[in-house]
This record gives C-alpha cells, sequence and structure tokens, in this order.
C-alpha cells in the first residue's frame, strides 16, 4: 500500500498536477502578494561559486509564468486565472481583462509574452486553458495592454475539439527572429492522439501573431493534417526558449514515469510519443503503444532524464558576465530543484541541481534585462525569486 501511494505521489508530482491539498485552481486561495521592504537574501553555493537568492515575492498563487516589459516591470500570471503588473518593489491588483479560464487539474491561466513590436502595439499573448462543457484545450488569446487592463482580448488559436478533463495543456509561448509565435502543447493525457495529424493534442504548432497559418507550415495543403503543426508526437511541453547564439527554439517535455527531453523541434519531424519513449507507465509497466527508445523514422531527443525532474520554464543565461553564462535552466516541479545544464554547442555536457535544499516545485526561469534570472516556486503561496549567477554585477 505504502508503495502504491509513494507511486501515486509520484505520478502526480512527475506531471505537474496539483500539489499536495488539491483542487486549487477551483477553489482558489485568497491571493495577497507582498513585496516586502527588505526581501529575505540567502547566498548559495555552486560548482561555479556563490550566487544569492532574494524572495522579491511572496503570496502568489500558483504563478505560472513571466514576462519583463520594455520598462523592466514582469507580467505574470497565477493558473486560477489573474495576470499581475510587477516591479519596482509593487505589485499590481489583478489586471481585467483577462480570458475565462478552465480551472480543473493543470488547467488555468498558463503561458504570457510581450509581443516582439510591443512599444508599438502593445500587444501582449496568454495561453490558457478554455472551457466547453466539462471538457478543456489550450487555447492563446492576444489584448492591448492598457494602463491596469488588457483591451480587445481576442482568441487567436484554440484546440478543437476539446478533449482534456484537466491534463496536460501545455503550453508556453515563444516568437522567433521571423516573428512566428510557436505554442508549446501537450497531448491531453490522450497518448494515441500525439501521432494524429488532423487532432491538434500533443503538437508544436506555429502561428503568424494574428493566428493565421504561414504558407510554409510543413503540412500546409496535406490532406487530414492540421496545417499549423510544426512538429509531433509530444507528450506535454512545459517549456521553450530560443537559443542565444544559434536563435533555434529548445523544447522541454515531461515523460510519463522516467523519460524527460530536451528537443530542437524541426519542421514536421516526429519526436516520438508513445511509440518511442525512454519512459514508463506511472503504474511501473510499460506504456502501452511503445516500441521501444528508439525507431526509425522518429527522431530521439536531444537529451533525457531517466529519472523525471518534472521539466517546466526554462531559459539560456546569455550574460557576458556571469560564470553561468551560456547555460541552460529548467525549473523542476517533481523533484523541486533548479537544473542547470553547461552546454557543449547543442550537447548537454555537465549538469547541476541548485536550490534542492529548498524544495521549492520551479514552474518558470527566465533571464531579466539586469542579467539575473528570475525564478516563479508553485505552491499556494508562491514565490518570485531574483538569482544573482556568481559572477553577476551587483
Ligand atoms: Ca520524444
Amino acid at each position: 500500500m505504502r508503495t502504491l501511494i509513494a507511486l501515486t505521489a509520484l505520478a502526480l508530482a512527475g506531471c505537474g498536477a496539483r500539489p499536495t491539498g488539491g483542487g486549487e485552481a477551483a477553489a482558489a486561495p485568497v491571493a495577497s502578494p507582498n513585496w516586502p521592504a527588505t526581501p529575505a537574501t540567502e547566498t548559495l553555493t555552486s560548482e561555479k561559486g556563490p550566487f544569492r537568492v532574494t524572495e522579491l515575492v511572496t503570496g502568489l498563487v500558483h504563478p505560472w509564468s513571466l514576462a519583463f516589459l520594455p520598462d523592466g516591470r514582469m507580467l505574470v500570471t497565477e493558473r486560477p486565472g489573474r495576470l499581475r503588473i510587477i516591479g519596482n518593489g509593487a505589485v499590481s491588483a489583478p489586471l481585467a481583462g483577462v480570458p475565462a479560464v478552465y480551472g480543473e487539474g493543470q488547467g488555468g491561466l498558463l503561458d504570457v509574452a510581450v509581443s516582439p513590436q510591443f512599444a508599438e502595439d502593445r500587444l501582449v499573448y496568454l495561453s490558457y486553458a478554455e472551457a466547453d462543457g466539462d471538457n478543456a484545450g489550450t487555447a492563446v488569446a492576444r489584448a492591448r495592454l492598457e494602463g491596469d487592463a488588457l483591451q480587445g482580448l481576442t482568441v487567436i488559436y484554440r484546440q478543437s475539439p476539446k478533449l482534456s478533463q484537466g491534463a496536460h495543456f501545455g503550453s508556453r509561448l515563444v516568437f522567433d527572429d521571423q516573428g512566428f509565435l510557436f505554442v508549446t502543447q501537450g497531448e491531453h493525457n490522450k497518448r494515441a492522439m500525439a501521432q494524429d495529424l488532423d487532432k491538434l493534442q500533443g503538437k508544436l504548432v506555429r502561428l503568424r501573431p494574428d493566428g493565421s497559418v504561414p504558407d510554409d507550415n510543413p503540412f500546409v495543403g496535406r490532406p487530414y493534417a492540421r496545417p499549423a503543426i510544426w512538429s509531433y508526437g509530444h507528450r506535454n511541453m512545459q517549456g521553450a526558449a530560443l537559443h542565444p547564439v544559434t536563435r533555434a527554439l529548445w523544447t522541454s517535455e515531461h515523460g510519463p514515469r522516467g523519460g524527460d527531453e530536451l528537443n530542437i523541434p524541426q519542421a514536421g519531424r516526429n519526436y516520438g510519443w508513445p511509440i518511442i519513449t525512454y519512459g514508463i507507465n506511472y503504474s511501473g509497466l510499460p506504456i502501452p503503444e511503445a516500441k521501444g527508445e528508439a525507431a526509425d523514422g522518429l527522431e530521439q531527443p536531444l537529451h533525457y532524464w531517466k529519472v523525471s525532474p518534472g521539466l517546466s520554464g526554462m531559459a539560456f543565461l546569455a550574460d557576458g558576465g556571469s560564470a553561468w553564462n551560456g547555460n541552460l535552466f529548467l525549473g523542476a516541479l517533481a523533484t523541486r530543484e533548479l537544473i542547470r545544464l553547461e552546454l557543449d554547442g547543442d550537447r548537454v555536457a555537465h549538469e547541476e541541481r541548485l536550490l534542492t535544499a529548498r524544495k521549492w516545485r520551479i514552474r518558470d526561469v527566465r533571464q531579466g534585462p539586469d542579467g539575473k534570472l528570475y525564478v516563479l516556486t508553485d505552491e499556494d503561496d508562491g514565490r518570485l525569486l531574483r538569482i544573482d549567477p556568481p559572477g553577476s554585477t551587483p
């Protein structure tokens, strides 16, 4: 029995499902986020030297994502459906104009991204779980940020039909240098659907900023395929970032029990789930559809973890002044750490785990305009942390 309980707990932790106490999205705790006058700070050690962790804000309810505005303040989402502006020692009230979200399980308000042309268009993009009766699907909306409100909200993308009852929505939003919007998604725990090109579950999609489909997407004009698809065979992608030098899109993906992955998704390629995987079912049995760890025509991950960290948001640090310059950072929900990867080109050369003793579920990590890392912890009393990397200027 103890084993069963442990496995269940592992399963929930591994897929980023509701933490202990569950159901917080449906019955959200009252938020009272606070930026104290003297934030708690601590110096910790890493292989590359000491780094400082400062708890800028506490009292955020399951914060999911942050995005910097050109003025240096941040937009921060809370999963129950709130968007706030944080900066200059203050936390705003929830902004008006945010879409209604489906709040069951892993659903809710997810990623936030700022338009590459924000100075001209003031557009903010949100990904979220959108309801349709008892079901839900990943959706993306955009709106203009005017003062402390979103105006003119327009849904630019939605999965249809809606199939999820709370699992595997993804989702991250990344604009590439050509201005295309990539939306990472999950397969809503309907494994085989990740291979169906006429379904949007388990797919990375590539859109124009208004949600229309670019003419050069790989499945445009192909019968029984959704033209928005860029790559497929994905399980649940909760992390994505552009490499600061190659400018390629990197994504992270939850495996089941084991088999979390890093990928650099290429147009039209099949990333294998659930036909190939380095993981097994939470029950301890094999994935029913799996043929093994590799097969012809299916892409191998760039890197994988045999024990699932529960990968969430990710960021490259591109700050020339730091001993962590060029490293890739990934939030770990299940193992409750911040993962630091040293890269050799596109190869993972070395891994270090940070913040392990704090046991925080790390939901997101981003680089600020000041070259520091900003981290969100996924808790009822969630935190915004600033991390000053070793050797960075104070
Ligand atoms: Ca894969």
